[in-house]
């Protein structure tokens, strides 16, 4: 699997409904979709999860939700994402179980490496490119870092920070499977339209059709 992977935060949806946005970015197309909500209560996070974990699934979409370990399972979520901060990792794994897929934001090498000895599923790790979507947001690791973490870890990294349209091939070549967006999604004047975009453009180019056939001159 490979791809977009869609943030949506209600605080960065320019005023708009998060449902209506998650339903434009589910059209466009994107790998993963996250519920990022830092300031709802539990009960209207479980209610908007749910509605978009069941919108992903009829999608075929993996669904995640940031930091909300004890919500994970009344959500009936895919996955967790947990910050550095947040509950360990093998706290995490303790509540929610083996089935569901933990990630893990990361700022450095060490920090990548170290999520993968412990047994995350896969990493976030950036801010690949300066962002003002989150305030306190780590140093920017640019892109010669992503590659390195690329290539040196086993498990998935997600490439997130600042990453638009126009950043993301470079995202792609250096390896990164996902880039997460936020901004660029949800602030998007047509969200549907920039899923579909940015989703496209990691997934890569199609494999040439004008390819001359085996054993063709
Ligand atoms: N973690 C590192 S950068 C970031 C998070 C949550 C914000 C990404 O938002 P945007 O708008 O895609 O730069
Ligand atoms: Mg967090």
């Amino acid at each position: 699997m490979r791809g977009l992977y869609a943030i949506i935060d209600p605080e960065h949806c320019a005023g708009r409904d998060p449902r209506v946005i998650a339903a434009a970015v589910l059209r466009g197309g994107c790998a993963v979709l996250q519920l990022r909500a830092k300031t709802l209560d539990d009960a209207a996070f479980v209610t908007l999860g749910r509605e978009l974990a069941q919108s992903c699934r009829a999608h075929g979409v993996t669904f995640v939700v940031n930091d909300r370990v004890a919500l994970v399972d009344a959500i009936g979520a895919d996955g967790l994402h947990l910050g550095q901060n947040d509950l360990s990792l093998a706290g995490a794994r303790a509540r929610v179980g083996s089935h569901v897929m933990i990630t893990v934001s990361t700022h450095s090498l060490e920090q990548a490496r170290a999520a993968e000895r412990r047994g995350a599923d896969g990493i976030g790790f950036g801010p690949v490119f300066a962002t003002r979507t989150k305030a306190d947001a780590d140093p920017v690791v640019g892109l010669s870092a992503l590659a390195e973490v690329c290539g040196l870890l086993r498990i998935p990294v997600i490439a997130i920070g600042g990453i638009t349209l126009e950043t993301a091939p470079q995202v792609r070549l250096a390896g990164a499977p996902f880039a997460a967006v936020i901004s660029a999604i949800c602030a998007a004047a047509d969200p549907e339209v920039a899923a579909r975009a940015l989703h496209r453009e990691l997934l890569g180019p199609e494999p040439s059709s004008a390819a001359p056939p085996e054993g063709g001159r």
